[in-house]
């Protein structure tokens, strides 16, 4: 009985500090100990030996030791278990798998390039929502229903909610700002804007506009050549020249869209001028009138300027991007190509 006691002391030592490795030695311990040739028949086969009168306590010790080596068992079992369904064990210290770098895009390097330089001289950046109510997007910017400045939009209407547009121009949000903030006011509205145009070389369903609004007391149409002029030639470069042609828009009287100088040609006649030596870049002119009460501001005490320009307009001209489609078809082989700029 003594030295079964003791070999069964021996071997719970090694249960109690036993932590298998990996499966494969869970499954040596198994049959080490659990198995039909295993440690605890071959104990339970030597109970023959112990004297009748010591027979129960042995009984008792034998119980004792096969409950803990199944239970130790049964333990890492199921840690094994529980670890398989997690997955793989994640090695931390290995180095990561790199990911291709991006760039970031053109129109928004444009954006920024617009960004900075309007926030030089004191605009702030203000955004809107792209699902417009048709108070914001035409009504309150001096397009009442069925006047004929609404039909040159192609507007999407939501089908949800006949007031309801995709904004056809920042202009939406320019007004929410007026409505809103004391003035005076001088900041700049970037976003995205939808029409309803077929996709080509030329058009797209949606682009992107960069408005700016000023309005204060004495703002007159020089400080609207004279900012228009600082920002093209902080864009362009300082020696581009810029004209003006009148024009008409709604929101705005009088109205002039503006061209500079060919950024390819310099004035000498290229494709991209159409042998004019001109290209249009934006439109601008003083707010109208009525678009100052329509907000309950005097124009006979405030007055201000106003302009628009396309990102995509703004982009072809300063990197001579020919295909409106190339903005949204995400070729890496043409973003790289404005990674430096
Ligand atoms: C308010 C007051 C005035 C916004 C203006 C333009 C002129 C303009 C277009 C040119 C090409 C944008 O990309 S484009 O389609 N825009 O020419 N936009 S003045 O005038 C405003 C807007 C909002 C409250």
């Amino acid at each position: 009985m003594a030295s079964l006691q003791e070999q069964i002391q021996q071997y719970e030592q090694e249960i109690n500090s036993f932590v298998p490795a990996n499966a494969a030695e869970l499954e040596d311990y198994r049959i080490r100990f659990l198995g039909t040739k295993g440690i605890v028949k071959m104990i339970f086969g030597e109970m023959k030996t112990v004297p009748a009168d010591q027979r129960k306590e042995a009984g008792q010790l034998l119980n004792g030791f096969k409950i803990l080596a199944e239970e130790k068992y049964e333990s890492f079992k199921s840690l094994q278990a529980s670890a398989a369904a997690k997955g793989p064990a994640i090695d931390n210290t290995l180095p990561g798998t790199p990911l291709p770098l991006g760039t970031r895009h053109p129109l928004r390097v444009v954006e920024n390039k617009i960004i900075s330089i309007f926030e030089r001289i004191g605009f702030s950046v203000a955004t809107g929502p792209e699902i417009e109510d048709d108070w914001h997007n035409f009504t309150s910017l001096n397009m009442p229903q069925h006047h004929p400045a609404r039909d040159m939009q192609d507007t999407f209407y939501v089908s949800t909610n006949p007031d309801w547009v995709l904004r056809t121009h920042t202009s939406s949000a320019q007004a929410r700002i007026l409505e809103s903030q004391p003035l005076p006011i001088r900041v700049i509205c970037p976003g995205r804007v939808y029409r309803n145009e077929t996709i080509s070389a030329r058009a797209h369903c949606f682009f992107h506009q960069c408005e700016g609004l000023y309005v204060d007391k004495n703002v007159s149409f020089a400080d609207l050549k004279q900012t228009l002029y600082y920002f093209v030639t902080e864009m362009f470069g300082e020696n581009t020249k810029v004209r003006f042609r009148p024009s008409y828009f709604p929101f705005t009287e009088p109205s002039a869209e503006m061209d500079i100088s060919c950024t390819v040609c310099g004035g000498s006649g290229c494709n991209l001028c159409k042998h004019t030596g001109w290209v249009e870049i934006l439109g601008c002119g003083m707010v109208h009138p009525n678009m100052l009460r329509n907000f309950g501001i005097d124009p006979e005490v405030y007055t201000g300027f106003a302009f628009g320009m396309g990102v995509e307009r703004i982009t072809q001209v300063k990197y001579q991007v020919n295909d409106l489609r190339l903005y949204s078809q995400n070729d890496v082989r043409f973003l790289r190509q404005f990674q430096s700029v």
